[in-house]
């Protein structure tokens, strides 16, 4: 016994391509702050979503920059867990999986995976705020952004604000990925946040299902096969019941 419903497994066997889209609790396990989970020390009194917005970096670039450094210095301090690494493994067995991440961390990369589809950008590269031209990695305890030697403009993270566009081609293709797919394993995300949340709603018009590992209920529950607990606790133990003969997780 699995735990795990037969139809499920055997849904899970029979597909040819997988979507597997994954969120902050996917690298909660590593260390890594949610955006709900309430801020560490000075930055305690912002909301991400407040400090995450051309806005805020027009009004105040100096506060912006350095929590994108802080933020450096915590993912750089952090390691894959048992979820970045099962869905490592799977995608190096299933040539018909696609991973689609709204993180901005690297652990995905780190755990193996390749061809990892960042919507919202990544937190370890660089942009000018005014031309756009890509900027160098600096020192993460750099206290003011540098300025763009072509334009003079500041230095930004490069990723994806609220009320900014994602990156064109990322979003195409994680869009036809979710059109294609048979089954969207859909890990520690809160399914709120748009596009992105959009994703798992393509998939099931398509005819796809939707299997969602989160502890936590989410909007996604109504339309999804829901498996209750952590990734790094579910994912492993999923794919042994799915390939039983081991074939994944060596
Ligand atoms: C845009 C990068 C227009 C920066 C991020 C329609 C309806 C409503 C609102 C909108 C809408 N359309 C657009 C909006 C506005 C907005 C939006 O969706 N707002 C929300 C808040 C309502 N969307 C935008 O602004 C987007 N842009 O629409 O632009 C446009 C279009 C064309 C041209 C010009 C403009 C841009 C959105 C991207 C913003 N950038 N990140 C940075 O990181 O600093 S979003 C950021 O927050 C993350 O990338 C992620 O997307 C989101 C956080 O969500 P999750 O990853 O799901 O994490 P969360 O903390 O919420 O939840 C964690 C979950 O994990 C929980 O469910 C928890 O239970 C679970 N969990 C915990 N532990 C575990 C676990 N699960 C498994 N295992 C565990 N161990
Ligand atoms: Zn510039």
């Amino acid at each position: 016994m699995t735990g795990f419903a037969p139809e499920l497994l055997e849904t899970l066997r029979r597909a040819e391509r997988i979507l597997i889209s994954t969120g902050a609790g996917c690298s909660a396990e590593s260390g890594l702050p949610t955006f709900r989970d309430p801020q560490q020390g000075l930055w305690a009194k912002y909301r991400p979503q407040d400090l995450a917005t051309p806005d805020a970096f027009a009004r105040d670039p100096e506060t912006v920059w350095r929590w994108y450094q802080w933020r450096r210095r915590v993912h750089a301090d952090v390691a894959p867990n048992a979820a970045h690494r099962a869905i490592a493994a799977m995608q190096a067995q299933l040539s018909g999986a696609t991973l689609v991440t709204q993180n901005v961390d690297r652990l995905h990369e780190l755990a193996g995976s390749r061809a990892v589809i960042h919507l919202h950008g990544s937190v370890f590269r660089n942009k000018c705020a005014a031309c756009g031209v890509p900027m160098p990695e600096v020192p993460h305890d750099l206290e003011s952004p540098p300025r763009c030697d072509s334009c003079g403009g500041l230095c930004r993270p490069d990723v994806v604000w609220f009320g900014e566009g994602l990156p064109q081609e990322e979003w195409r293709a994680a869009a036809e990925a979710a059109e294609a797919a048979d089954v969207v394993l859909s890990v520690g995300t809160s399914s709120t946040v748009y596009p992105a949340a959009e994703l798992p709603v393509i998939a099931k018009r398509a005819g796809a299902l939707i299997v969602q590992i989160n502890p936590a209920p989410t909007p996604l529950d109504r339309v999804a096969h829901n498996l209750r607990g952590p990734a790094g606790e579910i994912l492993p133990k999923l794919l042994a019941a799915v390939w039983p003969s081991g074939v994944l997780l060596q």
